[in-house]
């Protein structure tokens, strides 16, 4: 993308609906260099200033999480193709800290979303390649506007079980979707504690053929295990069984996400959302100074030195922290 952009352009594109504003926009939310980041800021002030995108967006933001292979992508295809065939706008995102390294992506094998890749009503945007997971989730959020301005009322973002990836993008949707296989017993300890915390919805996937009895026995199990974990709150997440491939129960489980935004209500919906964007203004603030501290000159002139010292076991953590702040600090 040249230097100069055409902001304008974009909105007026995005508005009527535009895949080629609509890509290219997402492109320039992505985009760290500092022109860019600035016409980014400006194309999102326009995009929210009239209600379409941002906290004030109609769109159903629901994010899907599970281990790879679990069925996050047939199951986007399964539910994205049912959505647009009821009249809905869809669009896909996804985040993907890991596909930096391993030069893949969560959305890389389309394949799995033949049909919906082909919709003209739906939107699939795969997981940028930036560095930090603050820096993909930063893109992540701004190209969800996009999409919503641009007319899609139903936003899925996909993502993998890896580190914080998954609180980040709990951060970011109304209702966040875990996916899982059959575990029973023991095996239900092999799901991290806190992703049951932040569950809305939960579904045993792959319940099909041979496995259908077991994926709903161990829907039984993960809903009693579950009340253990989450008290009594006001939101008992549903345990539900479902299978991508076969499309069966694809369609309950989407009235359960709904039921969880019904439950929000309009108040509480917009409360949360409101939250969140609190909480992530000062995620970006962090993981910008991060970023500041990680290439500030003064910062590098004494590293090695202080890594040095650290690791002869010459200076403690503590007056080495403190050295490399006040070297920060006075840059
Ligand atoms: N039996 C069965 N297989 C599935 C189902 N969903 C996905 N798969 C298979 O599981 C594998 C991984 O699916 P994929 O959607 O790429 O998983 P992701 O890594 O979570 O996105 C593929 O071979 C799929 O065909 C399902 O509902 N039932
Ligand atoms: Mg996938």
């Amino acid at each position: 993308m040249a230097a100069a952009v055409d902001v304008d352009a974009l909105v007026a594109g995005i508005g009527a609906g535009n895949r080629a504003a609509t890509a290219r926009a997402i492109t320039l939310v992505e985009s760290a260099k500092p022109a860019h980041r600035a016409a980014a800021r400006e194309l999102l002030t326009r995009l929210s200033a009239d209600g379409s995108a941002g906290v004030a967006s109609s769109a159903v933001r629901v994010g899907i999480s599970g281990v790879p292979g679990v069925g996050k992508s047939t199951f986007i295809e399964s539910l994205g193709t049912r959505l647009t065939a009821a009249g809905h706008r869809v669009g896909v995102l996804a985040v993907d800290p890991s596909s930096v390294r391993t030069g893949g992506s969560v959305l890389g094998d389309k394949t799995r979303m033949a049909r919906l890749s082909a919709d003209p009503r739906a939107y699939i945007r795969p997981s940028p390649s930036a560095g930090t997971l603050g820096g993909v989730a930063r893109a992540t959020v701004q190209a969800m506007s996009v999409l919503e301005a641009a007319g899609h009322d139903v936003v899925l973002v996909e993502t993998v079980g890896v580190g914080q990836s998954e609180v980040t993008v709990a951060g970011m949707v109304d209702t966040f979707l875990f996916l899982t296989l059959a575990r029973t017993g023991d095996q239900l300890q092999g799901i991290k504690k806190g992703i049951l915390e932040i569950a809305d919805v939960i579904a045993v996937n792959k319940a099909d053929g041979d496995r259908e009895q077991e994926a709903r026995t161990a829907a039984r199990e993960l809903a009693g295990a579950l009340r253990l974990v989450r008290g009594h709150g006001e939101w008992a997440p549903p345990v539900v069984t479902c299978s991508g491939l076969t499309d069966v129960g694809v369609d309950d489980l989407w009235e359960r996400v709904l039921a969880h935004r019904d439950h929000l209500g309009v108040d509480g919906l917009a409360r949360k959302r409101a939250g969140q964007q609190l909480d992530f203004t000062w995620a970006l603030v962090r993981d910008e100074l991060d970023q500041r501290l990680r290439h500030s000159p003064a910062v590098r002139a004494i590293r090695d030195d202080v890594r040095a010292e650290v690791l002869a076991g010459e200076l403690p953590a503590t007056v080495a922290a403190d050295r490399i702040l006040a070297a920060y600090d006075e840059a």
